[in-house]
């Protein structure tokens, strides 16, 4: 086959096996540490079941993943994972889920990887969401997640650091409800209820008006402008009021 043949039939072939968001729906993508169980433990020194620094980095990759070309309307942050809400009429790539999928998670694990001077790794998948109603249920999915993995991640640290072994500790609170759970931090000391809230809930960012004082060159005054600015929410609300939170940011986009 000559070159040309060649090249129209792969060219054929790989547009064939794209696939792509449909026009309409929103975009959500969710990236993850990959095998961040064995790299928390084995090469980066971390506080547990919470870490500062992780964190603060988590929250940084975040941001830093608003400005890689995508209309990013708000990010979602627990644990060694990130949600993100891509415009709806967001055309970036085509809206093609390789190139989402495969540049978000190029661009989380190279900047994550420059602020622990170690090499980590964020796989990322891309959901197609119709709907607000589903759009809000992804969401407050996440953070219900955040919450439980928390109060079990609080609950085993405990258990650990009074003299259970890791078998012990998973089966005592495999199948303890959550009330049980935290009564049995109560008994150590801990009220998981006075922890911080981005432990419990995550974290929510997005684009915020806020006034803020600008220079008028013609009349040479100081007035007050409405600028948006990057704005990281570590108080988030819970379940409903969350919900309405939420609501409200997409409704406004
Ligand atoms: N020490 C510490 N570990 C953390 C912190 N946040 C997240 N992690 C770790 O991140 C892991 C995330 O778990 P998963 O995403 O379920 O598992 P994984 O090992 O990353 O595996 P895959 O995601 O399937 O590749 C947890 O097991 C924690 O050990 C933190 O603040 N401190
Ligand atoms: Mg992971």
């Amino acid at each position: 086959m000559k070159f040309e043949e060649i090249e129209a039939v792969m060219r054929k072939n790989e547009s064939l096996s794209e696939q792509y968001i449909l026009p309409g729906n929103y975009i959500v993508v969710r990236l993850d540490g990959k095998g961040f169980t064995k790299l928390t433990k084995e090469k980066l020194t971390l506080d547990k079941p919470f870490d500062e620094k992780f964190g603060r980095v988590m929250i940084d990759t975040t941001r830093h993943l608003f400005n890689t070309g995508f209309k990013v309307i708000y990010g979602y942050t627990q644990s060694d994972e990130i949600s993100l809400l891509i415009g709806k009429d967001d055309q970036t790539f085509s809206r093609k889920t390789s190139k989402l999928n495969s540049v978000l998670a190029g661009e989380a694990s190279a900047f994550f990887s420059l602020q622990f001077q170690e090499v980590c790794v964020f796989d990322c998948r891309t959901i197609a969401i119709p709907n607000l109603d589903m759009l809000l249920d992804y969401f407050c999915w996440r953070q219900e997640d955040a919450h439980r993995n928390s109060l079990s991640a609080y609950c085993y640290w405990t258990l650990r650091n009074n003299g259970f072994t890791a078998k012990q500790a998973t089966g005592k609170i495999e199948k303890m409800p959550q009330a049980e759970k935290n009564e049995l931090l109560f008994q150590y000391g801990i009220n998981y209820n006075t922890l911080p809230t981005w432990q419990k809930r995550g974290v929510g960012i997005y684009n915020k008006e806020i006034m803020k004082p600008g220079f008028n060159p013609v009349t040479r005054e100081t007035v007050d402008c409405v600028r948006k600015e990057l704005f990281v929410e570590k108080e988030l609300l819970m379940r409903r009021e969350y919900r309405d939170f939420l609501r409200e940011i997409f409704n406004n986009e």
